[in-house]
C-alpha cells in the first residue's frame, strides 16, 4: 500500500525506520536496529569531524582530551566508532572495513547480518575542510547462526545487499539509504541531534550534463574512456570532481550526471573497492532509477573474490552510463 509507505518530510529517521518496519509484519526489527546503530555512530563521527580543525589547538582553547590520549587521525576514529556501534548493537556477526586487512569478528555470533563499511572515505579531503563520507552495505549472513561469520558471508554479490547507504559530511550532514524499496535522504539537525526526512523517494534524472572523473590520469585512460570524455566536452557538459566519492556521487544523484573511476596505468583495476564503496552506491543508484557498471557488466553482479578487491566504476544517470559503455569494448 503506497499511502502507508509515504511518510511526510520532517519525519525523524527513527520514526521512519520504525514505520517502515511495520510494513513488514514478520520483520524482527533487527535490521531496523542495525540502521539506528549506524545512524548513532554517524552522529558521533559528525561531531568529531566538525571539531577536526580544532584538534591541534584543543589545549590552546582549554579543552583537554578526557583520557589525555593522543589525538588519532579522523579515519581511524571513524573506524573505531562504527565498529564499536556495530559490535554493541549485536545484530552483526562480522564486519569488513577499509581500515582493517582482515574480517572483524564482533563476537556477536547470534547476529544475522554482515556489514561492509568505508568509515571515512575521501581521505585526501579530511584535512582541508572538504566534504567526506561514510559508505556501508548490509548483507544477511549465509552461514548458520551461533558461530563466527565466514569469508563466504562477506563475499556476496551486490545483488544480495539487504540495505546500503552513505553519510555525507558536507555543508549539511545527510544520511541516504535504501532497503530495496526506494531511496530516502535525511538531513541532520545538530542542535536537536536528529536526522529528519528531507529528500523522500529520491529519483535520479535519466540523463544529465555533469561528468566526474580525475582527468589528471587521462593519458592512461582506456581508449573508450578518452572518447567518452571527449563526447562530454563536445556536448559542453560541466566537469565536477571533488575527489570524495560520496560527495561526487550525491551531487550527480540529485542533479543527473556520471561518475567514472576507470582502470588507469596506476590502478589497473580502478581504485575504488567493490565491497564497501562500489556495491553500496550501485544499489542506491539503481533504486533511484540510475545505473552502475564496471564498464562491461552490471556492477552488482560481479562475483567478489577478495575483501578489498578493486573495480572500475561507471555510475550515475542511465543514459550517460549507457553512452560511456557504448565507447568501451565488450567483455572478452
Ligand atoms: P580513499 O578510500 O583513500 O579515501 O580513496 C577513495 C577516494 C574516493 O573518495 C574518491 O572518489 C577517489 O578516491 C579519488 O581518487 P583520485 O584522487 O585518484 O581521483
Ligand atoms: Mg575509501
Amino acid at each position: 500500500n503506497q499511502d502507508r509507505l509515504a511518510l511526510p518530510v520532517g519525519t525523524t529517521l527513527d520514526r521512519f525506520i520504525m514505520r517502515k518496519q511495520e510494513d513488514f509484519p514478520y520483520a524482527t526489527g533487527e535490521l531496523s536496529q542495525l540502521l539506528r546503530d549506524i545512524a548513532l555512530a554517524a552522529k558521533i563521527v559528525n561531531r568529531e569531524i566538525n571539531r577536526s580543525g580544532l584538534i591541534d589547538i584543543t589545549g590552546a582553547y582549554g579543552q583537554q582530551n578526557v583520557q589525555g590520549e593522543e589525538q588519532q587521525k579522523l579515519d581511524v576514529i571513524a573506524n573505531i566508532r562504527f565498529i564499536r556501534a556495530l559490535r554493541n548493537g549485536g545484530e552483526v556477526c562480522t564486519v569488513i572495513s577499509e581500515e582493517d586487512e582482515d574480517m572483524i569478528q564482533t563476537g556477536k555470533n547470534q547476529g544475522k547480518y554482515v556489514v561492509a563499511i568505508d568509515p571515512l572515505d575521501g581521505s585526501s579531503n579530511i584535512d582541508v575542510n572538504v566534504s567526506i563520507g561514510t559508505i556501508f552495505s548490509i548483507y544477511r549472513r549465509q552461514s548458520a547462526i551461533g558461530q563466527e561469520g565466514t569469508q563466504e558471508d562477506c563475499l556476496q554479490k551486490g545483488v544480495h545487499q539487504v540495505a546500503a547507504g552513505y553519510v555525507i559530511y558536507g555543508s549539511s550532514t545527510m544520511l541516504v539509504y535504501t532497503t530495496g524499496n526506494g531511496v530516502n535522504g535525511f538531513t541532520y539537525e545538530a542542535s536537536l541531534g536528529e536526522f529528519f526526512l528531507s529528500h523522500p523517494n529520491i529519483t535520479t534524472p535519466p540523463s544529465g550534463n555533469i561528468y566526474s572523473i580525475n582527468e589528471g590520469s587521462a593519458n592512461s585512460f582506456p581508449e573508450g574512456v578518452k572518447q567518452f570524455v571527449q563526447y562530454c566536452k563536445d556536448s559542453s557538459f560541466s566537469a565536477r570532481y571533488i575527489g570524495s566519492l560520496v560527495a561526487d556521487f550525491h551531487r550527480n544523484l540529485l542533479k543527473g550526471g556520471i561518475y567514472i573511476y576507470p582502470a588507469t596505468a596506476k590502478n589497473t583495476n580502478g581504485k575504488l573497492r567493490l565491497m564497501y564503496e562500489c556495491n553500496a552506491l550501485a544499489f542506491i543508484v539503481e533504486q533511484a532509477g540510475g545505473k552502475a557498471s564496471n564498464g562491461q557488466k552490471r556492477l552488482m553482479e560481479i562475483e567478489p573474490t577478495s575483501l578489498h578487491q578493486r573495480c572500475p566504476l561507471y555510475i550515475g544517470s542511465t543514459e550517460l552510463v549507457d553512452k560511456a559503455e557504448s565507447f568501451l569494448s565488450p567483455e572478452p
